[in-house]
């Protein structure tokens, strides 16, 4: 049985290092067991220091091979070493030079952190603190040194060499099969941004020019015959390139920028200094392999790593606890991008759709922490939703209550105060605080507190007077009573019978009362008709909204008002109240269900033809997690799901026959050739929300439509939604699908991911048997991330009523496949875990369940701090 509980850093301990690192020489010769590092450093204290502090450098499974100081063996008792770390005890009061020789197993390395290989190809992670399993070093972010690194290989296994910044040199290593490549990089970095590559790869090659008049050479790097579908992600790092020079006047800085593609990888992708390294999943699409989904993630997260090259890499963060600093920022670039690129109101919903999927809960349970914690036993475990979508929002809010103008200026500022530094928040708000003249000192708590705060509002019309008042008051979970309000764009307008109100109040900005006291109100004067306000247009804070609004308003809203979002929201929040009043009364009936469905056949009538991305979006219902999540307490996932289902059903029935004509009508015409952007894609989108609402209505229509389309369709996102579709209806078809799919894409891994997370998500009791039969599949291996977070990731966090069995059979399941991967690899099998996070609030039965499969977890011998810190907490 454990008993050491992982030791536990603060933020409050932040101290300068007692050392700085001004250059590091690598020399890295790779071989698949015995690769050796030597790494020169040179050294000097920090004038902010301790004087005459021990040297401590970090490392982590490492075997050193050999140690020198200024050229000369260090001698045994001046030093010591384990493979966790270095420390040299005296070391000298002015500038040195310290020699380190480590020898490492880059094929032994299943954690996928610091040097391993992926299917051959030699790659390296270093965020947060892989660097140390490559070499001793100070492996903390507010060290910045000037790299220059040598990489040499065998030509045979390895052609190409690619390192972080430019080439400088190259050749053949006399006298043997080897060869080797020089890369120089100007920009100090600290150790995470440190990458290598080495392998057997393809590539496809473009140039940028940018505003400042410097020759870029592009490289995309993928598994030799797979080079055509690297276009794509090629042309995103273009246009990447071209609006971040254009939205925030960011221009590249080195002569190469590479992308590499591997297939084992822990998270999306890693922003190293000229040398993104990418989960393939979010480089390699084509027409025949990729959905419209993949192809927005392409661009996403290219765009992200890119931008990270301003938001990150030029200015990076004092320590780990500043990580939204430049996660959260570059977010909302990449949210900004992509927004531009597609159309802005589908992506906002589908950002807050993700924040409420992911965000909401995670704050909302034991893993709940501020943006900005102030204390972390796993740094690795705070890459969460909190850190990136939530520290998003807050830039968001930011920008909406100083204005697009002061908001451009406020980040030029920051760039030009911080560039090749380590920053803070508070150095990031001070840049918007100087050049507004504002005191951003309160919203500052934004970063603060963990919860969602919740808004109250009541509205009071007075017919006499022609005004009308909106009361407000703030309260966030589990805050005290001394915890000051947070300040809260609320984005607002009101809306008539008969359409958008104009209508004034003095503490109303372009469309923007400021919240910032535990209560206020605001009153609109001239208001001829009592109105129905509309509330937080375009998701203006992330906070939840209680307000007494009849269906009948909300649908109001939902004709008339002139916010996309709040359309959307409007007919979501109906679709709430119906499941969520079906789910607790647990009655047959579905109040209200008609005059929501009516609603959605006239929205449809109007729109769906001019923008069937949107109209695809009005269809889908909240999902049985926003449900869940929106209930609080006390949990029933199988009373969720059947309400669910009934008002789908009632919704399908109303709307099959203008579904049938729209489905048609929207079709692409026979022949035309594919493309994935926006427009075509939103057509797909509705007409695959449109067949799944077919056959809910008509099981059996469905099915014939939804195997014509498999058979038929020219992409992929319709033959997956045809066959998703499908995946609803048990019976021959659906089975005798499922297995042609899986033999025609035997040799797509990937394509073979979506194939599993289809099955995984069947919400039927035999899904259990049906996972464990899939784990035994060669489509299935628990070494490798995507193929475990497609079929279990999956499972844990889309089949609400699986994972939540009340007999506890999907805990289980959960909890051994965490059990097994912890030994291989402890990032992943973490991240697994959380899908645990909102047991609490499950109904008593399940929630002793899932207790129990937790304190299983907890009494397990040599579990990884990774996993021991999740399931603690
Ligand atoms: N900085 C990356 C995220 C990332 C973090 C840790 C990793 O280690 C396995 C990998 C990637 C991003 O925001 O994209
Ligand atoms: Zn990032």
């Amino acid at each position: 049985m454990r008993t050491e509980t992982p030791p536990t850093i603060h933020l409050a301990d932040y101290r300068p290092s007692d050392h700085l690192i001004d250059r590091v020489d690598l020399d890295i010769r790779l071989d698949p067991h015995a690769s050796r590092v030597t790494a020169l450093l040179a050294l000097r204290p920090n004038p902010q220091g301790k004087v005459g502090a021990p040297l401590v450098l970090d490392g982590d499974e490492l075997k050193l091979v050999s140690l020198a100081m200024d050229g000369e063996v260090l001698l045994e008792n001046a030093y010591t070493a384990s493979p966790s770390g270095l420390t040299i005890h005296r070391p000298p009061q002015r500038p040195f030079t310290l020699a380190i020789e480590t020898e490492i197993d880059p094929t032994a390395n299943t954690k996928l952190m610091g040097l391993y290989r992926s299917s051959g190809v030699y790659c390296t992670q270093c965020e947060a603190d892989g660097f140390r399993r490559i070499t001793y070093f100070l492996d903390r972010p507010d060290i910045l040194s000037i790299y220059t690194t040598r990489i040499e290989a065998s030509r045979e296994e390895a052609p190409v060499l690619l390192g972080n910044g430019n080439p400088v040199g190259s050749g053949d290593v006399p006298g043997t099969d080897r060869h080797y490549a020089i890369w120089q990089d100007p920009h100090p970095k600290p150790a995470y941004l440190f990458a290598i590559v080495g392998g057997r790869l393809g590539s496809v090659t473009g140039r940028f020019t940018t505003s400042e008049g410097r020759e870029v050479a592009l490289g995309v790097y993928v598994e030799p015959g797979k080079e055509a579908r690297a276009d794509y992600a090629l042309d995103a790092v273009i246009r990447s390139m071209k609006w971040d020079e254009e939205g925030f006047g960011r221009a590249y800085d080195l002569d190469v920028f590479n992308v590499v593609a591997v297939s084992d990888f822990n998270m999306g992708a890693m922003e190293n200094k000229g040398l993104n390294i990418f989960n393939d999943k979010y480089v390699l699409a084509s027409p025949e392999t990729a959905t419209d989904a993949d192809y927005a993630n392409i661009e996403a997260i290219i765009a992200h790593e890119y931008f990270h090259n301003w938001s990150g890499n030029r200015v990076t963060c004092r320590d780990w606890f500043q990580l939204c600093l430049k996660e959260g920022l570059t977010v909302f670039r990449d949210q900004e991008f992509s927004s531009d690129m597609r159309s802005r109101a589908v992506h906002r919903i589908s950002e807050v759709r993700t924040l409420r999927a992911r965000q909401f809960p995670e704050d909302a349970g034991p893993l709940a922490h501020p943006v900005r914690p102030k204390q972390y036993a796993e740094i690795n475990n705070f890459y969460t939703a909190t850190v990136y979508e939530k520290g998003a929002e807050i830039v968001r809010m930011l920008k909406t209550l100083i204005g697009e103008d002061a908001f451009r200026k406020g980040m030029d500022r920051y760039f030009a105060d911080n560039d090749g530094t380590a920053a803070t928040v508070e150095d990031f708000l001070a840049a918007f605080a100087t050049e507004t003249g504002r005191d951003l000192s309160h919203f500052a708590q934004w970063y603060e507190r963990p919860g969602t705060p919740r808004i109250a509002v009541t509205g009071t019309y007075d017919a006499a007077a022609k005004t009308y008042r909106l009361d407000f008051r703030q309260t966030r979970p589990g805050a005290g009573a001394d915890a000051p309000p947070l300040v809260i764009p609320v984005a607002l307008g009101l809306v008539g019978e008969d359409g958008p109100l104009a209508a004034r109040s003095e503490r109303v900005q372009d469309g923007v009362f400021v919240l910032d006291k535990a209560e206020d109100s605001v009153t609109f004067e001239s208001v001829a008709s009592r109105p129905v306000p509309s509330l937080f247009r375009d998701f203006s804070a992330p906070v939840r909204v209680e307000i007494n609004q009849s269906d009948a308003e909300r649908l109001t809203l939902l004709r008339h008002d002139t916010d996309a979002f709040n359309r959307w929201e409007s007919a979501q929040r109906v679709a709430l109240r119906i499941i969520i009043a079906a789910a607790r009364g647990g009655s047959e009936t579905l109040d209200g269900a008609e005059g929501f469905a009516d609603a959605l056949a006239a929205f449809l009538d109007q729109e769906a033809v001019n923008d069937p991305a949107f109209a695809a979006l009005m269809l889908a219902l909240p999902s049985e997690g926003e449900v869940a999540s929106e209930i609080g307490a006390n949990i029933d996932p199988d009373a969720i799901f059947a309400a669910r289902r009934r008002l789908r059903e009632a919704i399908a029935l109303r709307l099959r026959d203008p579904l049938i004509v729209l489905r048609e009508r929207l079709a692409e015409p026979a022949g035309a050739p594919f493309s994935p952007d926006a427009a075509s894609a939103g057509r797909r989108a509705f007409r695959n929300a449109a067949l799944d609402l077919i056959a809910v209505a008509d099981p059996d229509r469905g099915t014939v439509l939804a195997r014509e389309q498999i058979a038929a369709s020219g992409t992929m996102t319709d033959r997956l939604a045809g066959l998703a579709t499908l995946s609803q209806i048990p019976g021959d078809a659906r089975e005798a699908e499922l297995a042609a799919f899986a033999e025609r894409y035997a040799g797509e891994p990937l394509i073979l991911d979506k194939w599993l997370a289809i099955q995984a998500a069947i919400p039927e009791d035999g899904t259990i048997a049906r996972i464990r039969q899939l784990q035994q599949h060669p489509a299935f291996s628990i070494t490798n991330p995507n193929r475990v977070r497609s079929l279990v990731g999956v499972f844990s966090l889309s089949n609400p009523t699986q994972f939540n069995r009340a007999d506890g059979a999907g805990y289980a399941l959960v909890a051994e496949t965490v059990l097994a991967l912890d030994k291989r690899n402890p990032q992943v099998a973490a991240r697994l875990l959380t899908a645990f996070g909102s047991w609490r609030q499950m109904e008593p039965r399940r929630r002793a369940a899932a207790e129990e499969t937790l304190r299983g977890i907890v009494a397990v011998g040599g579990l990884s701090r990774d996993v021991a810190d999740i399931a603690g907490r």
